[in-house]
């Protein structure tokens, strides 16, 4: 039995000053360090997801210049940019495998992300037969959210560490993380 950290978009655009800052981003950011340097050795593999979205495009309406914070968003988390880079107060040194998602797309779950070498997440926890996957990161009530539900749909066993998550209203979020839990995901 293998188990994955899934750490989803920790990254400047969606921590306080980016693009679409969440209150509480740098908390998470600073957690996920802390968590780190105690677990990194409970994990098999250490999986971070990044909102990796293009530049010319809107990304399939996921840009708009009057966003509804729903279904589309000011511009952010461009590849390349220093938005789209981890914050820097996550450490990045014990990640062991990147998936990067968003081309020109709306893309809210890590499943929906691709290795560099174009493994799907899900093709990813196959081949390390992981079976337990423990997701923190941002934002609770989109990008975790999907992603959350997107591990248990691919069969493996879920638990969202509740104080390493922030996310961008505060009752979608409480109500995303009652629907993880209705779904089967664990709060701890
Ligand atoms: C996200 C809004 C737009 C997220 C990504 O990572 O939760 N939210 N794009
Ligand atoms: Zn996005």
């Amino acid at each position: 039995m293998a188990k994955a950290l899934l750490i989803v978009d920790v990254q400047n655009d969606f921590t306080e000053g980016g693009a679409l800052g969440v209150t509480g981003g740098d908390r998470v950011a600073t957690g996920i360090t802390r968590h780190l340097a105690a677990h990194a050795g409970d994990y098999d593999a250490i999986i971070a997801s990044r909102d990796w979205h293009d530049a010319d495009s809107d990304n399939g309406g996921h840009f708009s210049d009057s966003p509804d914070f729903v279904d589309s968003w000011p511009i952010h988390c461009v590849a390349g940019t220093a938005g789209a880079e981890f914050d820097p107060l996550l450490d990045t040194a014990p990640i062991t495998h990147e998936v990067r998602k968003g081309q020109g797309r709306p893309d809210y779950s890590a499943f929906q992300g691709t290795t560099g070498t174009g493994s799907r997440l899900g093709e990813l926890l196959t081949d390390l037969t992981i079976t337990e996957v423990d997701v923190v990161g941002l934002a609770t009530d989109h990008c975790v959210r999907a992603s959350a539900l997107d591990a248990l749909t691919a069969g493996v066993a879920v638990r969202v560490l509740a104080d390493l998550v922030a996310g961008v209203g505060e009752d979608s979020s409480a109500a995303a993380l009652t629907e993880v839990e209705q779904a089967g995901a664990t709060l701890a």
